[in-house]
């Protein structure tokens, strides 16, 4: 089966466009965890095991487990064993390089992690993103919009009479296939969003900026007129409480999410 598929069949199964964002920080886990790297591991148990029926996948940044060195890894690695196989499963990791080196790239997240997507950046090219794309069973989420101030600094430029992550969208679209390649589009550009759905009618759109950064939910999901969409929440989820009862909240938080990102 393809990443493609198995997101389909998840998220018709659990009923869900909702991807929790796995991003833990040792300084805001919950009074009842320890403060370590232990602790990390503890909290990523709960919050699986609290959302897992509700959510279609899990977005793991690579960041908050690298800045740890090997132990951060390990807990990355024991966070992918106790996700649900029936679960899709996204490395944050917005990589590409040149060829040879995006090759070993892509071979450490399928091949060593075995993750079901990546997130990939497009700014080296095509021929970066091909070592990702040759893997034909999995699904490529190549950056388009950002979701921070500093995507209008590159990506919102006009070249010509085109915004420049149109041209790159345009270009991708032509060269890969839907089942290979999602796009990522912050809700925080709602416009935007909108003119990609419009191009992009098919692929998955991988939604990032719900909750801690901002955007408007609703309105993504009235853009979206129900097509492929993965909406990523971390913060508001994860970080819902710190204290005793913070499972409570944080059930509570996905709930919330659950209802709204509804597919039937
Ligand atoms: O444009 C992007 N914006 C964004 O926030 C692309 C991303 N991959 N992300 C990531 O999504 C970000 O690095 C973090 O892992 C997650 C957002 O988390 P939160 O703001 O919901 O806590």
């Amino acid at each position: 089966m393809t990443s493609f598929e198995k997101l389909n069949k998840i998220q018709l199964k659990n009923n869900t466009r909702l991807c929790v964002g796995l991003d833990p920080q040792m300084e805001k886990l919950p009074k009842p965890i320890p403060k370590n790297i232990e602790g990390i591991f503890e909290f990523n148990k709960i919050i699986v095991e609290l959302t897992s029926k509700f959510v279609s996948a899990y977005k793991l940044n690579f960041a908050f487990y690298e800045q740890f060195g090997s132990r951060g890894i390990e807990i990355l690695e024991k966070t992918l064993e106790i996700i649900p196989e029936s679960t899709i499963t996204i490395a944050d990791v917005k990589r590409a390089d040149i060829g040879n080196t995006s090759k070993a790239y892509a071979r450490a997240i399928y091949e060593h992690f075995k993750f079901d997507c990546a997130t990939v950046n497009p700014f080296l090219g095509m021929d970066s993103l091909e070592p990702f794309f040759d893997y034909k069973n999995r699904l490529n989420f190549v950056l388009i919009v950002t979701s921070n101030a500093g995507s209008s600094d590159f990506q919102k430029l006009k070249i010509d009479k085109k915004y420049l992550y149109e041209i790159i969208l345009d270009k991708l679209l032509s060269n890969f296939s839907v089942q290979n390649l999602g796009l990522v589009v912050g809700a925080t550009s709602e416009n935007e969003f909108q003119k990609v759905r419009e191009i992009a009618s098919e692929n998955f759109i991988l939604v990032p900026g719900i909750g801690a950064q901002g955007g408007n939910l609703q309105n993504i999901l009235e853009k979206n007129r129900n097509q492929n969409l993965l909406v990523n929440v971390g913060r508001d989820i994860i970080f819902a409480s710190q204290d005793e009862n913070f499972q409570d909240k944080i059930f509570q938080r996905t709930s919330y999410y659950y209802e709204k990102l509804k597919i039937f």
